[in-house]
């Protein structure tokens, strides 16, 4: 199997962090969505990263998609498959799957030129982010794992998400919402997490808050 994508692209991290979690074999093809000599564009019309490609040549695409792949193939499942558990994890990846969204909306909007950016929709994505790190501070309950007693998809998913914050949108999140910054700095000493740090990183991560 091979992984297309890019190293500072959150998506792909939580491939990446998938296949360490599972212990997974891939080869990890470091490849920007837009990159003329690359792969993407022939493996998904949308053009975007991840892809994983099979080994029977089928491409999968998107990242939810392709973790709940990869949980189907081995081990123990990072996604119950029944229960009141299996909706509570994946509504939790859907909610860190939102606030990346938002932090790629407001990126893309601050990457524009001045003259063309719009305040008002910076200030609509980051509404969204602190919005939504109110809710997950809210919702949090275990101390360690957001469901159940051990790491699932929901703590794969936040966790990359507010690493993620701290990447593009660095702010005193930490002050509003200590237990969740407590609560990640627990699953950031994951070695899923620390092998997976995008280049540039490190420094945000270390940074005071
Ligand atoms: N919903 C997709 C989002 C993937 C995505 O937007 N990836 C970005 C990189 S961070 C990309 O490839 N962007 C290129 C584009 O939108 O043309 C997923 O979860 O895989």
């Amino acid at each position: 199997m091979k992984l297309y994508g890019s190293l500072t692209s959150p998506y792909v991290r939580k491939v990446r962090v998938m296949l360490k979690e599972k212990r997974i074999a891939c080869d990890f093809v470091v490849e920007g969505p837009a990159d003329p000599a690359g792969h993407v564009a022939g493996l998904n019309p949308l053009g975007k990263v991840p892809v994983l490609l099979r080994d029977d040549n089928e491409a999968l695409f998107d990242s939810p998609l392709i973790i709940d792949y990869l949980d189907s193939l081995s081990g123990e499942p990072l996604i119950p498959h029944s229960g009141e558990a299996r909706w509570q994890v994946l509504r939790w990846h859907a909610l860190a799957q939102g606030m990346l969204d938002a932090v790629v909306a407001r990126l893309m909007e601050m990457r524009r030129l001045p003259e063309k950016q719009s305040p008002e929709i910076v200030t609509h994505q980051e509404a969204k982010i602190i919005a939504a790190l109110k809710y997950a501070d809210d919702a949090r309950k275990g101390p360690a794992y957001l469901v159940g007693d051990r790491f699932s998809v929901a703590d794969l998913g936040l966790g990359v998400a507010l690493e993620y914050i701290d990447f593009r949108f660095p702010h005193d999140w930490r002050d509003r919402h200590p237990r969740l910054a407590h609560w990640l700095a627990g699953i950031s000493t994951r070695g899923s997490f620390a092998e997976t740090l995008p280049p540039g990183m490190e420094r945000s991560l270390d940074a005071p808050h």
